[in-house]
């Protein structure tokens, strides 16, 4: 089996070790870390998605298939953020409040650092007060936003609707993914930028701070 379908396969097992193992063993033989990242882990990810969707796997299996996917991250990790970079500005970044969803933010997060943005994170399960408190604090100039259910994404409506209450919204720019939002959603609540994953976040990001 090839290396990439191994790294699936172990990470759909939830096999930390195996995941830890297979994730060095790629970036020895020189597999670029967004194809061991896209290939292997994402791709993994997203079968256990369809497996637990259709009652295959249960909850404790998702969870541990979160727990090797953080073990092959953290590997990764050190690689994806170039180091010395200047910080180009700051963004303030969080999976909003009843969402605890948080692998796809983390990466958002370590893409944002790599290209040289300085990131605040929030965490998971982050209440719409806070994301807008932390952006006056920091002086942000971007507000992330990830949600992974359907029924926490209203959360982000009411971040920007505080954000427009405390009149910040036009100084700084909103921007929010995740797996069930879409670019009509993104509009819709008046977020400024919808992304599809770290790489289009990045692009998003750097766009809105030339801009300024
Ligand atoms: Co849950 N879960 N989960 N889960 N889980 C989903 C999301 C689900 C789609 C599974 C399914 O049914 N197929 C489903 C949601 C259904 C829905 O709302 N329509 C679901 C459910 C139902 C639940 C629970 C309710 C299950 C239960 O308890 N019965 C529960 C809810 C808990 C809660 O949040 N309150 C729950 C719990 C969990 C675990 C804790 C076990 C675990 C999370 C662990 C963790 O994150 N620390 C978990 C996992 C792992 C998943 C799946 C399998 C994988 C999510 C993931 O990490 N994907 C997921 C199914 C799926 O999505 N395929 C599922 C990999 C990650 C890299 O992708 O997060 O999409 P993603 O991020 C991408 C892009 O979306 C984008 O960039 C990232 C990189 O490409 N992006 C952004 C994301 N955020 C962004 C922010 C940006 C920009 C881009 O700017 C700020």
């Amino acid at each position: 089996m090839e290396l990439l379908d191994q790294l699936k396969d172990s990470l759909q097992k939830g096999d930390s070790e195996q995941v830890s193992r297979l994730t060095r063993q790629g970036i020895d033989e020189k597999i670029e870390v967004k194809i061991i990242l896209d290939d292997g882990l994402i791709a993994g990810m997203n079968i256990v998605g369809t497996k637990f969707k259709e009652h295959m796997i249960f909850l404790p299996d998702v969870l541990l298939a979160a727990k090797a996917m953080y073990a092959g991250m953290d590997i990764l990790k050190p690689l994806m953020i170039k180091e010395g970079i200047p910080t180009i500005g700051k963004v303030v970044i969080g999976t909003v409040h009843g969402d605890l969803h948080d692998i796809g933010k983390n990466l958002v997060g370590i893409m944002l650092k790599g290209a040289g943005f300085e990131v605040i994170d929030l965490g998971r399960d982050v209440p719409a007060e806070k994301f807008i408190e932390a952006a006056v604090e920091f002086e942000a100039k971007i507000i992330g936003m990830s949600a992974l259910l359907t029924t926490t994404m209203p959360v982000m409506k009411r971040v920007i609707e505080l954000a427009k209450e405390k009149e910040i919204y036009d100084r700084l720019k909103i921007i929010v993914g995740g797996a069930p939002l879409s670019e009509e959603y993104a509009r819709q609540i008046g977020a400024h930028a919808y992304c599809y994953d770290g790489v289009n976040a990045v692009d998003r990001v750097k766009e809105f701070v030339k801009a300024k």
